[in-house]
């Protein structure tokens, strides 16, 4: 193959390198493919079918050498050190004005850090959040670009032909300069975690209090994905209800371990948001959920020593399975309210400058949390693009009222059961403490200048005062 000629190129062909480089062939366009380890590029060279326009390079020189310029490659390795390791391997032979393309889940802070240091040297960056997983990679994932704008420009052709679609269009655009398109794609991951949390809590829900089986369950999620809660997690939990083992015959679901990973983004977003001061609860238990769910063999030691809040009782705390519809529902849909709010500040602290319609939009199609409830969130925006929250979207706020006494109910009933369900609970503690006007805040201040002379705010009057406490 002629050298140049190249409209883009891939560097690392694990599972989201190679299905990009298929589908941006699929594409129309020309891709040049690297990997480090060349026995990976071989494997993946010999996959290839004739006719399709990817080349696999064998060194970073020739894979530089096979594209046009300005060159845009693009990086799909580890997070963390792989990726500044693969740019000081680039530097020497990129020129000024050539686009380096981070794909991967990089913590924004490096990405911040990777814009500034390549610009010094005339080298654009892009930090892009990628969703959808492997099946996204090759058929159209959700794309979240972020950092200088000029720089999107040659590439945007390519990253709205490989995008998923969402009512026919693409789930890519600009999203802000800088880590934008990073911090993006860290709070959709944080959603994610909180959602799955919930849609765990109604399985626990389901299983233990009404004791229903694993084909009922895959019963229930796919009638709850043809309505309201349609979603891609629900949808893919109502199939992993049907799985069954090849080595065993039983339930895959009952042979998997009750630890649940995590690769740090859901940390990161926690973080983030509480240096910000934004309240995520959702997200903030989600991530706690998973290390709990880590302590195994303190949770059988407890399970033994702390019976009494054990048992399932058959009584009336039972949940009707509509209650944990409609619990669900709304504790999504303030899960959603708290990754947007958290956006809203994030954008307006650093500076991002984001469109919340379009995060919406590109969340349609393609990625983890797509939801038919993004639909409502997108209509939310588009009718109040500087709202604080989307609890204080009417629609929204008018949906999340009418669900709470199935949210309380659900709440209440697995409270007295033992059950634990904390994404519930702190959906509805949260819900409860946004729509209060009066919170018990005045006490804490009054404590916090007795001991520490904080100084406080008075309902009556402007200004800033202290008591001195010991004085009667
Ligand atoms: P991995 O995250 O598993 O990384 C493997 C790739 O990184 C290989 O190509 C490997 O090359 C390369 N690599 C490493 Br490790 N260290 C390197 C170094 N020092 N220099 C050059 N290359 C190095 O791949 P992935 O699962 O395809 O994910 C890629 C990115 O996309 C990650 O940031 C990931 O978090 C993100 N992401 C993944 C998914 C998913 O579903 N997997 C979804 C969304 C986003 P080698 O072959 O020479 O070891």
């Amino acid at each position: 193959m002629d050298r140049g000629i190249n409209d883009i190129g891939i560097i690392g062909l694990a599972v989201m390198g190679r299905n990009l480089v298929l589908n941006i062939a699929d594409k129309g366009f020309s891709v040049a493919a690297f990997n480090r380890t060349t026995a990976v590029t071989q494997e993946f060279a010999g996959t290839l079918q004739p006719g399709q326009k990817i080349q696999p390079c064998y060194s970073l020189e020739e894979f530089v050498g096979a594209l046009t310029k300005p060159r845009a490659v693009m990086i799909m390795v580890k997070a963390g050190n792989a990726v500044d390791a693969v740019i000081e391997g680039l530097v020497p032979v990129l020129e000024p004005g050539d686009i380096i393309i981070d794909g991967g889940n990089s913590y924004f802070g490096d990405t911040d850090r990777r814009v500034k240091s390549l610009a010094e040297r005339g080298i654009h960056f892009l930090g892009v959040g990628i969703s959808g997983g492997e099946f996204g990679a090759r058929y159209g994932p959700s794309m979240m670009p972020g950092g200088p704008r000029e720089a999107y420009e040659p590439v945007r052709v390519i990253f709205e032909a490989i995008a998923a679609k969402a009512d026919g269009q693409p789930c890519v655009t600009y999203l802000g300069p800088a880590s934008a398109g990073h911090y993006v794609k860290m709070v959709h991951n944080g959603i994610e975690y909180g959602v799955m949390q919930l849609i765990s809590e109604t399985y626990a829900l389901m299983k233990m209090a009404l004791g229903l089986t694993n084909d009922e369950l895959a019963r229930v999620y796919a009638d709850w994905d043809a309505g309201e809660l349609n979603s891609y997690l629900v949808e893919i939990t109502s199939k992993i209800f049907r799985r069954r083992d090849d080595s065993t015959g039983s339930y895959l679901i009952d042979v998997i371990l009750g630890e649940a990973g995590q690769l740090g983004t859901g940390m990161w977003t926690s973080q983030s948001a509480m240096d910000l001061h934004v309240p995520v609860p959702n997200i903030d238990v989600a991530v706690a959920m998973r290390s709990l769910s880590a302590l195994e063999e303190e949770r059988a030691l407890a399970a033994r020593l702390l019976t009494s809040v054990g048992g399932v009782p058959k009584t009336a705390s039972q949940p009707h399975i509509e209650h944990v519809r409609g619990a669900l529902r709304a504790a999504m849909i303030i899960t959603y309210a708290q990754g947007f709010a958290h956006l809203r500040v994030a954008s307006k602290a650093l500076g991002f400058n984001l469109n919340l319609e379009d995060v919406a939009g590109v969340w349609r199609g393609g990625c983890i949390i797509r939801a038919l409830l993004l639909r409502d969130i997108k209509g939310a925006f588009e009718r109040s693009p500087e709202l604080p929250n989307l609890l204080l979207d009417p629609p929204l706020s008018h949906e999340v009222a009418s669900l709470r006494p199935a949210l309380a109910e659900v709440v209440g009933g697995a409270t007295i059961s033992g059950i634990p369900v904390p994404g519930f609970m702190n959906a509805l503690a949260y819900l409860d403490a946004y729509r209060t006007e009066w919170l018990p805040s005045n006490l804490i201040q009054a404590q916090r200048d007795y001991f520490g002379a904080h100084t406080y705010r008075r309902v009556d009057r402007d200004g800033i005062f202290h008591t001195d406490w010991l004085t009667e």
